[in-house]
């Protein structure tokens, strides 16, 4: 079976979810990260998750390629959009905006400034000059969900599951999510889902 392998709390949620919401036979292995001895470094030599082991030992690293990847994995197309249509190439545009501009964009800078400066002094300005890169994707993403939950179209796709991951990350902001009622809206009818319920479960365990 298919291994993937996530960590609590970390951007790997996305693909989680969707693992779950498809019912896909795949195994969810939870492995710390950050830690030399994770097994997360036999798999990924950059010790990041998510990564996908396929049964054949080939491993797929990286949300923008393993989210369309088990998307595919069904027929239906049930939370992607088919080949060469402009809604899947809508799908994949907001998970590049959110994988590079809000990811490492922002929430890297964010949480880990040491990787940008050694100075410890500077590091609280490239937290401040971040959260303003966090906020205006924040503002971004508010006009796109003005009218609905969902960020393509009338119903639930892969960006949504990825977008959920940095929703969680930004409601454990003081109060900055009910600044934005798009935002605040999508988050809580993602969290109402029975797979990121059950997701959120197997991780806290
Ligand atoms: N570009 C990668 C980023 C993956 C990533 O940064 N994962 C974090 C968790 S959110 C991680 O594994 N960090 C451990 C480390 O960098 O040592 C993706 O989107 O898959």
């Amino acid at each position: 079976m298919p291994k993937l392998f996530i960590a609590a709390g970390a951007c790997s949620f996305g693909t989680h979810v969707v693992a779950r919401e498809l019912q896909l036979p795949i195994e969810i292995v939870k492995v710390p990260l950050r830690t030399p001895d994770s097994p997360i470094h036999h798999i990924n030599p950059l010790g990041r998750v998510p990564a996908l082991q396929l049964d054949n030992g080939e491993v797929i690293t990286e949300n923008s390629a393993i989210l369309p990847f088990l998307a595919d994995q069904t027929s239906d197309h049930q939370l992607f959009a088919p080949v060469g249509s402009s809604e899947r190439a809508k799908i994949q545009s907001w998970i590049g905006y959110l994988s590079s501009e809000l990811h490492v964009g922002a929430f890297r800078p964010f949480n880990r400034p040491e990787r940008y400066l050694a100075d410890s002094e500077q590091h609280p300005a490239i937290k401040a000059q971040a959260r303003t890169q966090i906020e205006n994707a924040l503002q971004h993403l508010e006009k796109q969900l003005q009218d609905g939950p969902y960020l393509v179209g009338q119903r639930f796709t892969i960006a949504d599951a990825y977008l959920g991951v940095f929703l969680g990350w930004i409601s454990r902001f003081n109060d900055l999510l009910s600044q934005y009622p798009g935002l605040q809206r999508a988050y809580t009818q993602f969290t109402q889902r029975p797979s990121v319920q059950q997701s959120l479960a197997f991780e806290q365990a």
